[in-house]
């Protein structure tokens, strides 16, 4: 039997929307609100009433609540794919229209559509085709392919932060721009979203963190691929090309970064912001000021390797190695900006002292997280098509999956390692890949770190988080069995409720929404 409706009282317009993100593990209290939801509701034409919505990390969608007739979009990245397919068939066989979108669909229409029963796929951006493809199912006449193609940041939707439920999630999640000029060789944001940065207009952030304070939440993070989409060098290169409409579009859009920043500083100082960014901004003093005073307290930065060999795997020349890097490193914290140092093992010029040395430099550089991942060939990706090509067509099936489509494995057989290395065996990337989260997340080392933040509540705050982080990223996604990583899921739900309620803060409905730095200077004839 249908579920009973909370916001019923439409029967003249029966098809009800709902929004689900997948997930396999679900904590009860989330840390980031999954932005593609919030956005993809704000796109949903007020006719069809506000859209259901499921995200899976808090809690398992019930299918009873889907009818015939009414729309399921599904939003999937490469790993939570698999759940999501799951989830298309069983709205599939309720007879609700399936819609796929997100990045690994728009990477695999013809997935979707087999494997998650999808009627249509959008590929791209969903912000202004949403409607389109609604209407068309209204029609009982969807397309099976959409293109939502990439739009230009002043057509980018305000997420409807007015959706959310209650007592959730810790943090918050804003676009400020989207696409990355770099090229990674493991990243597939400059393949998909594009290398032309579409920032989105100062005005809309604003009021969407404005909206967010106003509804209790001080902590941020602001969800870009690169919150540093032109660098020195970029403007550098261009003077040097003398190629003045280049250096006149990066100035405008550094302009706009710094206008973005200033009027971050003019809200409410418990406000918290986090992004991710690259480590040339370190070359930037102005730029990591600029962040401070806006209170972006901390980044993700992806520091890859620490070596030279390391960084040419993954075509990052860009960033430092050796003793350089821990000198950019520290800038940053020099600058009040606190680092989540993003590191890759498992990489072919890796070698069994590369693990100390990462964990040494880590350290020794102060970073205040880090997280250590082991390289997985994401579709989309260089990395991926030289895998594809030359080890995964090769190799034998994995559950009768093959091992190109590693994402179709079910979760228990799934191997931990992909990419073959010329020296180490799997087990051993993954075995010293988990003492390095276990050495670096130690309670001596935290504690040790924790002196980064004042006071006794701050430093237990800041013990609670480090071992909420690592219970979510390292015990979940480098587990070798199931039952290890339900273990660790529920350790992250019992950890994660007291968290959530160091973040909250009251509610402050009046706030505004600063003026622009221009208008809010006193004009005096
Ligand atoms: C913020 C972020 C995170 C946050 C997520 C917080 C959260 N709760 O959402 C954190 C830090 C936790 C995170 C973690 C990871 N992330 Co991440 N993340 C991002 C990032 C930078 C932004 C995502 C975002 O919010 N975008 C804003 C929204 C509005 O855009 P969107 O999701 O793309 O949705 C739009 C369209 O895709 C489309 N759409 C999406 N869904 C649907 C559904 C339907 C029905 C329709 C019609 C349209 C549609 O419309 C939306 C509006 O335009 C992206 C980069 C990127 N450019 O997407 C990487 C990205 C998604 N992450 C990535 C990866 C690899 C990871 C990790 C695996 C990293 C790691 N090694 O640990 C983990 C995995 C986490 C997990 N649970 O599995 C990859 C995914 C690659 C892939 N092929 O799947 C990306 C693309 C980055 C990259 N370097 O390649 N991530
Ligand atoms: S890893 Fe970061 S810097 Fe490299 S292309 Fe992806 S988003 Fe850009």
């Amino acid at each position: 039997m249908r579920a009973a409706w909370p916001t019923s009282g439409r029967e003249d317009f029966p098809l009800r929307v709902h929004l689900v993100n997948p997930s396999h593990l679900s904590f009860g209290v989330a840390v980031i609100t999954p932005r593609w939801l919030y956005v993809l509701a704000a796109a949903t034409p007020a006719a069809y009433g506000d859209p259901a919505i499921t995200d899976e990390t808090l809690t398992v969608l019930d299918v009873n609540t889907i009818g015939a007739g009414d729309v399921v979009g599904i939003g999937i990245h490469t790993g939570n794919a698999l759940r999501g397919y799951e989830l298309g068939r069983a709205a599939r066989e309720r007879g609700a229209w399936v819609v796929f979108g997100g990045i690994h669909a728009t990477l695999y229409p013809e997935e979707a559509r087999e494997l998650g029963q999808a009627h249509a796929v959008v590929r791209g951006d969903g912000d202004v085709i949403w409607s389109q493809v609604l209407d068309d199912c209204r029609a009982a006449a969807p397309r099976p392919q959409y293109e939502g193609g990439r739009i230009e940041g002043e057509q980018f939707l305000r997420a409807r932060w007015d959706l959310l439920p209650k007592d959730s999630y810790m943090w918050g999640s804003v676009q400020t721009v989207r696409g990355c000029p770099k090229h990674c060789s493991f990243c597939s944001v400059w393949r998909t979203d594009g290398q032309k940065p579409r920032p989105r207009t100062v005005d809309a952030v604003l009021q969407e963190v404005v909206d967010l304070r106003r509804r209790g939440y001080r902590f941020i993070a602001l969800a870009d691929d690169n919150f540093y989409p032109v660098s020195l060098t970029d403007l550098r290169l261009a003077e040097a090309q003398g190629n003045t409409a280049r250096v006149a579009t990066l100035q405008a859009i550094r302009s706009e970064r710094f206008e973005l920043m200033r009027r971050l500083a003019q809200l409410p100082s418990d406000l918290v912001f986090f992004t991710q960014i690259t480590m040339e901004s370190a070359e930037d003093p102005e730029f990591l000021d600029a962040m401070r005073n806006a209170r972006i307290r901390g980044a993700l930065i992806g520091v890859e390797a620490v070596t030279p060999e390391g960084l040419k795997d993954v075509y990052k020349d860009f960033n430092a190695s050796g003793e350089q890097l821990v000198e950019r490193l520290q800038t940053f914290r020099r600058h009040g900006l606190h680092v989540l140092g993003s590191f890759i093992f498992g990489l072919p010029s890796d070698r069994p002292a590369t693990f100390d040395a990462t964990l040494d430099l880590a350290q020794r550089a102060g970073v205040t997280f880090a997280q250590f991942v082991m390289l997985t060939p994401f579709p989309g990706t260089v990395d991926f098509k030289k895998w594809e090509d030359t080890t995964a067509k090769k190799a034998a099936p994995v559950g009768g999956i093959p091992l190109a489509r590693h994402w179709l494995i079910p979760q228990a057989l799934r191997p931990k390692v992909y990419v073959p290395h010329p020296v180490m065996e799997a087990e051993e990337i993954r075995a010293r890949t988990q003492q390095v989260w276990d050495r670096f997340y130690s309670m001596g080392s935290i504690w040790r770190r924790s002196s980064c933040v004042p006071g006794l509540r701050g430093r237990l705050a800041f013990i609670f988080i480090s071992k909420l982080y690592r219970q979510m990223y390292a015990n979940t996604g480098i587990a070798t069995d199931s039952a290890r990583v339900s273990k660790a899921a529920r350790w992250a739900a019992l950890l994660a409720r007291p968290c959530r309620h160091l973040f909250t803060a009251d509610p402050m409905p009046e706030l505004a929404v600063p003026m622009p730095a221009e208008a809010a200077v006193p004009h005096h004839a």
